[in-house]
């Protein structure tokens, strides 16, 4: 009987198999394989439906831009330990900057990112607004979890400072279960979402309730160092009952961005502003002037504007980085040509 390919195999993934792929994918007791990465670490990943750890080989390993959670991949299982030769194509990818340059693929193949901040100390719309200028850049719509909502607290004031982000903020208690099945509606079979956010916000709590199990370790933050514990130390992806698939993440202090694009986007309105007078377009400034006069009185204006320069900074200051890199590269790839050139050239013939 033929094998059945793994459930949240979109079109989109299938459409980049040869008719060969999909009938060896499909044979009765073959080998081949179509899978997906709930864990990874450079050559080494771990499948979903498979019990040993597979190493990506050949074609498939690529040291600068490695297979992430979230990835398809075709594995073989002809030998010990199975071997990862290809991965598909991502429909989404969600990266970030790394602290000491550089930047990180984080998970791919993304439908929603779940960006949760916890009542109380952690609440910092700034780092929300890094975050979803980061899944912006990713192409991955983006909900803000307001996590800690027990019963009996208010989240009023919370919701406030949230609301000038203009995104959408659901209130959660995953200790208490209001507002899990909220979530888990807004996930269709075969959808991936990954958690974001700080370390002890509750990610792995809400995996947790999600997957109707403790699959998750879950702890407190430590309070001996202000830097907090990690109880998550590695992403990992999971199947829900349903369907769909979480990812929980380790919580990063730093959120880095990649890319100007999503800067601007996530704030359009000073964006707009900067492009006319960039350009001199004399009737789009007038067209702002006044809002933006009414709007600048605001105190949260000049917070938003104040974020959205720290953000710019460090995205022009990333860009700059991979120019000079990129300089950098293209010097040594010369200097090695000349070498090689010297070595072939013929010698140099003697002046008389
Ligand atoms: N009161 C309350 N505590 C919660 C809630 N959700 C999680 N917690 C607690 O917060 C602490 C941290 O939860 P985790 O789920 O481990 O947090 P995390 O975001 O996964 O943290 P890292 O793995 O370090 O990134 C644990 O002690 C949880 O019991 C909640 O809804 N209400
Ligand atoms: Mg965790």
């Amino acid at each position: 009987m033929a094998r059945s390919l793994p459930p949240g195999l979109r079109p989109f993934f299938l459409d980049q198999l040869s008719a060969a792929d999909l009938a060896a994918l499909q044979a009765p007791g073959g080998t081949l394989s179509a899978a997906r990465v709930s864990f990874a670490s450079r050559d080494r990943v771990r499948l979903l439906g498979l019990e040993a750890m597979a190493v990506v080989a050949g074609a498939a390993f690529d040291p600068e831009d490695p297979v992430v959670v979230g990835d398809w991949v075709l594995v073989s299982q002809d030998s010990d330990p199975p071997v990862v030769y290809r991965r598909l194509d991502r429909s989404s990818c969600l990266r970030r900057r790394k602290p000491l340059g550089g930047v990180q693929a984080v998970a791919a193949n993304l439908d929603l990112a779940l960006i949760c901040t916890a009542m109380g100390a952690d609440l910092n719309p700034r780092r929300v607004e890094r975050w979803a200028a980061l899944c912006q850049e990713a192409g991955v719509p983006a909900r803000v979890l307001l996590t800690k909502v027990d019963p009996g607290a208010d989240p009023a004031g919370a919701l406030h400072a949230l609301a000038p982000l203009g995104l959408s903020v659901t209130p959660l208690s995953a200790l208490h279960g209001e507002g899990v099945e909220t979530v888990r509606g807004w996930l269709q079979p075969g959808d991936t979402a990954t958690l974001l956010g700080s370390s002890g916000v509750g990610k792995s709590t809400l995996i947790n309730a999600l997957l109707g199990a403790t699959i998750q370790e879950t702890g407190d933050i430590r309070a001996i160092d202000e830097k907090g514990r990690h109880t998550t130390t590695s992403r990992s992806l999971h199947a829900m009952p349903g369907g769909a698939y979480l990812v929980d993440n380790p919580g990063v202090r730093e959120v880095g961005l990649v890319e100007t694009g999503g800067v601007a986007e996530a704030f359009p309105e000073i964006d707009a502003l900067l492009r006319a007078a960039a350009f001199g377009a004399a009737a789009t400034r007038a067209r702002w002037a006044a809002p933006w006069r009414r709007r600048w009185r605001r105190a949260s204006w000049m917070a938003a504007l104040a974020a959205w320069k720290k953000l710019e900074d460090e995205a022009r200051a990333e860009v700059q980085r991979r120019v000079e890199g990129a300089r950098t590269d293209a010097r040594l790839s010369t200097q090695k040509a000349r070498g090689r050139n010297a070595r072939f050239s013929e010698p140099a013939k003697r002046r008389p």
